[in-house]
């Protein structure tokens, strides 16, 4: 069922890092509605980005990957409001940015799949997964004062 409570994982990637795209894809997850909980810059370890990246290890471009994940700091996010996991999707856009929608962050900043410049949580499932390996001590409970004019 939908819940304004759904949270999900979100994470500039090293190339977004770099390219100074921090902002403007926080002030997009801000504008659309969600609320912010969790947000730290982080220099993972490649056997941190394993665990993360689990369901991907045999995939043949997962060394490469690892190595793209932990060549530099990524800005790991929590945001939550009503369908945080599909809504964040749409708002990357596909995985490969030449299928990415204008307008979506793959379609308006990246070419390539492998310098894709976000993750975004896949499930609830696995946004809650996420969340608990790289904020194990935890998220921020607030309210918004402007909740009534985002919600009925
Ligand atoms: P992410 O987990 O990073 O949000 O990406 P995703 O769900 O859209 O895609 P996924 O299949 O989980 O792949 C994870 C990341 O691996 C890189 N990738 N490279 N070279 C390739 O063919 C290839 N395929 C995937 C991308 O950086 C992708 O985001």
């Amino acid at each position: 069922m939908a819940s304004v409570k759904e949270r999900t994982y979100i994470m500039v990637k090293p190339d977004g890092v770099q390219r100074n795209l921090v902002g403007e894809i926080i002030g997009r997850f801000e504008k659309r509605g969600f609320k912010l909980t969790a947000l730290k810059l982080v220099h993972a370890s490649p056997e941190h980005l394993e665990k993360h990246y689990a369901d991907l290890a045999g995939k043949p471009f997962f060394p490469g990957l690892i190595k793209y994940m932990a060549s530099g700091p990524v800005v790991a996010m929590v945001w939550e409001g009503l369908d945080a996991v599909k809504t964040g999707r749409v708002m990357l856009g596909a995985t490969n940015p030449l299928q990415s929608p204008v307008g979506s962050i793959r379609g308006d900043f990246a070419l390539a799949v492998g310098r894709n410049i976000c993750h975004g949580s896949d499930s609830v499932e696995n946004a809650e997964k996420e969340i608990k390996l790289w904020f194990p001590e935890g998220t921020i409970q607030y309210s918004l004062a402007q909740e009534s004019m985002i919600y009925e």
